[in-house]
């Protein structure tokens, strides 16, 4: 049978990198995307001549169901959200019709029009918030911290739900955060990065952040898009924990990504107190032994080496975009 695949949110971080995956996997490639006054599709130029573009909507259930008409999916992934928790505070209600209520209109359009699709909801560490323990498994208890947590829960609970109510093969991946050099410029590691890159370049003197006392299990974008994969492989749907094992403070990601430019971090940063959050989440640690063991996944890339990568990638961004005022000069 052919594999064909439906991703929304492709126009992402993730959706970029799971397209590279599944087209290298012989997949008929489907991807949704909104539609906007300008196109959105730097993350996937070089992979437009490959894939087939639907415009669509969380929003809109009618535009849903003829997405999944026209592609007949064999595998949905759900990775469309509004996915920047400070965002959250200032539009909560739009982040509950994303994040939260499109979840189910999603799985209610699979229900109706592709049943026997396979279907990946992209759920988050942020439902573990106020974590109850440590390192954080599938069975730890949500207490989320903000209105996006929120929404993720409530999108796990439905994917389960519909997975229990209907039969259907729908898993959720709890992945903790991981980034690239595609990773939007407002997220923590990529706003360093690219801060960086512009002192270095001599065009800022000073990055403002906020709380440098927060821990993440930081992983590379690349790997964790195969979990999502495998877990669509798999005989029996579940849920799993994705992550590296290992929590790393903002602070030890802004020194590693200075000091690999030859820069003092202590000389540049500013902390700025509107970049704190109305509730923190202080830290996050995945367990993620059930990935390894029914997987056989593991992430390739180590926290120095992602570091060292995003760095690179934004100083050679700003290099290339030099170069042509140079040759006029
Ligand atoms: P991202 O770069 O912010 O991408 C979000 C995608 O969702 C974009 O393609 C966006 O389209 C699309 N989208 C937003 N609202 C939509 C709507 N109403 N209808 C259709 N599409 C809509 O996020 P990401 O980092 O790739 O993350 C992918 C998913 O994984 C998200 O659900 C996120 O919450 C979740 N997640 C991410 C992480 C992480 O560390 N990256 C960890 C755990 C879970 P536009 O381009 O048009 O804005
Ligand atoms: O990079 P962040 O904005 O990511 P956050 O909030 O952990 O969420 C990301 O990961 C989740 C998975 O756990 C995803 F579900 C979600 O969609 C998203 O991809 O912030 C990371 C940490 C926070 O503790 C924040 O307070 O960095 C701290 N931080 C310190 N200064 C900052 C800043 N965050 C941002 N965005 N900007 C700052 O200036």
């Amino acid at each position: 049978m052919e594999k064909r695949a439906l991703i929304t949110g492709i126009t992402g971080q993730d959706g970029s990198y799971l397209a590279e995956l599944l087209l290298t996997q012989g997949y008929k490639v489907y991807g949704i995307v909104r539609r906007a006054s300008q196109d959105n599709c730097q993350r996937l130029e070089h992979l437009l001549p490959c894939l087939t573009l639907l415009q669509a909507d969380l929003l809109d259930q009618t535009s849903l169901m003829a997405a999944l008409e026209e592609a007949q999916p064999t595998e949905v992934y759900n990775l469309a959200a509004q996915s920047f928790v400070p965002a959250s505070w200032q539009q909560p209600i739009l982040t509950a019709e994303f994040t939260a209520v499109g979840v189910t209109r999603l799985l209610d359009a699979l229900r109706k029009v592709c049943p026997q699709a396979r279907f990946y909801q992209a759920s988050s560490s942020e439902m573990f918030g106020k974590v109850r323990e440590s390192p954080q498994t599938e069975t730890t208890p949500f207490h989320p911290r903000s209105p996006y947590g929120v929404a993720k829960v409530y999108g796990h609970y439905i994917t389960v739900n519909y997975r229990e109510s209907y039969g259907m093969f729908a898993c959720s991946g709890i992945l903790f955060n991981h980034e690239s050099p595609r990773r939007g410029v407002e997220f923590v590691s990529r706003k360093i990065t690219q801060g960086v890159a512009r002192i270095k370049h001599g065009l800022d003197e000073e990055l403002r952040l906020g709380n440098l006392e927060a821990k993440r299990d930081w992983g590379f974008a690349g790997d964790y898009v195969r979990a999502m994969w495998l877990m669509l492989q798999q005989d029996e749907p579940d849920d799993y924990v994705i992550g590296t094992g290992q929590t790393h403070s903002v602070e030890e990601f802004v020194r590693l990504a200075f000091e690999h430019a030859g820069l003092d971090w202590r000389r540049h940063v500013v902390i700025d107190p509107r970049f704190y959050r109305p509730a923190e989440v202080d830290v996050l640690l995945a367990d993620a032994s059930k990935a390894r063991r029914k997987l056989g996944w593991q992430p390739q890339m180590s926290f120095e080496q992602m570091v060292y990568a995003m760095v690179d990638a934004d100083i050679a961004a700003l290099s290339r975009a030099a170069k042509p005022q140079a040759r006029a000069a």
